[in-house]
């Protein structure tokens, strides 16, 4: 089942990111779960070429991620869920188990290879367990990263050991933070595991998404 979702997600620049069974007696949605995300922007001229065909949809990411994945889910008889339903489900404690990953100080979990550089645009649910076998142990970059540079990097210090200002965030995003709003946040990008970096029209339009929010 596992190659079957990897080929029909491979027309969308989406990727399989792991998964886990929960355990009994858990309070979980399901019995297991596989997340659906990306790491890079590889989905992006797909969907671009998407959104071209359809001008004017809303929250367009969200809108395509859901015709993917939905599709896919129907394929596997899973359930699809997404990171903007509301209540919000766990996403980032799900990959923390499905990817053995940990947060950088930002706040999003840090990838040994993706480095920040990554998302999840859904999860299919199963009501029966998928037996994935035991997860091997990712290293975390953040651990040899001696400077942190994405600690400092903030022109108004929304970061900082204690956690993330989301009011400072926005404020400066929406007034001056000219750089910000056009080439994304500059504390992400100070990070220097940066090859699967967004390119910076990416950037923006989650930063977009960031504003509405
Ligand atoms: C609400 C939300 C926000 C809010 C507020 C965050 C906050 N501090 O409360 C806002 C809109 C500000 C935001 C911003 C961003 N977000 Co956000 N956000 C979410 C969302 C929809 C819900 C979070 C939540 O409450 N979950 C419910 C709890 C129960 O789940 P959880 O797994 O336990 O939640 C963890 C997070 O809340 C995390 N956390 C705590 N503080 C912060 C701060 C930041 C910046 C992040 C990323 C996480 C984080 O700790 C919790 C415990 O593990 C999630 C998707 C989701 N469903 O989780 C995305 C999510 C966490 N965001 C994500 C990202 C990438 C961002 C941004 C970096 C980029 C962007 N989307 O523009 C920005 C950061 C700001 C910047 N300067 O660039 C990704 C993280 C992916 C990853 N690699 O880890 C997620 C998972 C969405 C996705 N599609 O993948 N976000
Ligand atoms: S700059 Fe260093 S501490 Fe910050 S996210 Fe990147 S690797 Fe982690
Ligand atoms: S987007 Fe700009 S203002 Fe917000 S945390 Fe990143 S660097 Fe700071």
């Amino acid at each position: 089942m596992i190659e079957r979702i990897t080929a029909l997600l491979l027309s969308s620049g989406l990727i399989l990111r792991g998964g886990f069974d929960f355990d009994r007696g858990e309070d979980a949605p399901a019995k297991a779960v596989l997340l659906v995300g990306h790491g890079g922007a590889d989905y992006w001229p797909h969907f671009q070429e998407w959104q071209a065909r359809n001008v004017g949809v809303a929250d367009p990411l969200d809108a395509w991620s859901l015709i993917v994945i939905d599709r896919v889910a129907d394929a596997v008889g899973a359930r699809a869920v997404y990171p903007s339903d509301r209540p919000y489900l766990p996403f980032q404690q799900w990959a923390m188990r499905a990817e053995g990953l940990k947060p950088s100080p930002l706040g999003v979990l840090m990838h040994p290879e993706f480095g920040l550089w990554h998302a999840y645009r859904g999860a299919l649910l199963f009501d029966r367990a998928l037996v994935l076998g035991e997860l091997s142990k990712a290293r975390h970059l953040c651990d040899e990263c001696r400077e942190k540079p994405c600690l400092t990097g903030c022109p108004v210090g929304a970061f900082d050991v204690d956690g993330y200002d989301v009011g400072a965030c926005r404020g400066h995003v929406l007034g001056e933070g000219v750089v910000c709003r056009r080439q994304g946040c500059i504390a992400r990008n100070a990070c220097p595991f940066d090859a699967y970096r967004y390119p910076a029209e990416v950037q923006a339009l989650h930063m977009d998404a960031l504003l509405a929010g």
